[in-house]
């Protein structure tokens, strides 16, 4: 079980803040000079989010190397390839950029990500991040709880689900132009998983911006569900009251399913969920034991009692 700041003294939280920006800063650093994608910054110049306080639910975790998290992506509008897609991502443009809100609501609209940014306190949170491929790594960042930002559009009583839309742009997101999947990405979250606590929309990591192959400006992260539902690049929020369609479900739905909760004893139709790799261990590592719900089970597993998780996988 990942352990939470409020389980560690004080003291140990900010050592652990400040040797983790440390590092992070000298990573980028490093990293902008090898790879071209990465701002050519000094190692003087301070992050955008770097004063921004660490929140409640970040867990005592080291995390990875900045390059590690923005150097190998999953982002198919751009590309299937992890690293060509780092590369591609930096033709989008992140401003300025509005999100639709419609559906069951009593305050829908089309909203200035800027002024949703005033509106919303940055925290950091330092998660687990599990993708579907049996990959992991840890990540610092930085946004704002999704039920804080979802509460402003007043839901109605038939807001059973929440559905999330990526941009479509097939002139500059050129992946677009390949079928791989059905465009434009959408993901979706049961109303009580879009607003619990742990469900956080990210507009950073690492102190500063969110970098564009990670899913700037805006992107969702539910650290106990497989990466994939963590969408990118996100311009439109729907409230509805069936249960929303999403991109990967509709490409393999044998495989992918609408919850997606990271599950070890659920195997994909093609690979074992038991183990994962984690980003930058070396070859001679061993895996790490994938834990049920990503290690978040004491704070998620109570909305999911009396459900079976095989088979609502
Ligand atoms: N719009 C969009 N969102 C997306 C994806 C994508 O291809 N397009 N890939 C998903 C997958 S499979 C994973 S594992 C994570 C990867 O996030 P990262 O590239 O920041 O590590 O983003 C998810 N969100
Ligand atoms: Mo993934």
């Amino acid at each position: 079980m990942i352990k939470t700041k409020a389980a560690i003294p004080e003291r140990e939280v900010t050592d652990q803040r400040v040797f983790a920006a440390r590092r992070a800063i000298i990573k980028a650093a490093a990293g902008a000079a090898t790879l071209s994608f990465l701002p050519g910054e000094s190692v003087a110049e301070q992050k955008k989010y770097a004063k921004v306080p660490i929140g409640p639910y970040s867990a005592d975790l080291k995390p990875n190397d900045f390059e590690d998290v923005a150097g190998y992506t999953n982002y198919y509008e751009f590309s299937t390839n992890k690293t060509d897609s780092s590369v591609l991502a930096q033709r989008l443009t992140t401003r300025p950029w509005t999100i639709t809100v419609e559906g069951e609501c009593e305050k829908p609209g089309v909203f200035d990500l800027d002024d949703i940014l005033k509106n919303n306190p940055l925290e950091q949170r330092i998660y687990r991040f599990r993708c579907v491929e049996a990959w992991s790594m840890v990540v610092p960042w930085i946004g704002f709880p999704l039920a804080g930002l979802l509460k402003q559009f007043k839901p109605t009583s038939k807001a059973r689900f929440v559905e999330f839309t990526t941009l479509y742009n097939p002139f500059v997101m050129v992946g677009q132009k390949s079928k791989v999947l059905e465009w434009p990405y959408k993901e979706g979250l049961r109303i009580d998983e879009a607003m619990h606590p742990l469900t956080l929309m990210a507009t950073g990591m690492y102190d500063d911006e969110l970098p564009k192959q990670n899913g700037a400006p805006l992107r969702l992260i539910v650290p106990w569900k497989y990466g994939f539902k963590s969408i990118k690049a996100i311009v439109k929020i729907k409230f509805q009251e069936s249960m929303p369609q999403t991109a990967w479900n509709k490409s393999a739905s044998n495989e992918y399913g609408f919850y997606a909760n990271v599950n070890p004893s659920v195997p994909h139709p093609r690979w074992s969920q038991s183990r994962e790799r984690v980003l930058g261990a070396g070859v001679f590592t061993p895996k790490r034991a994938t834990e049920l719900f990503n290690g978040y089970g004491s704070e998620v597993a109570s909305i999911y009692v009396g459900m079976d998780l095989k088979s609502n996988f």
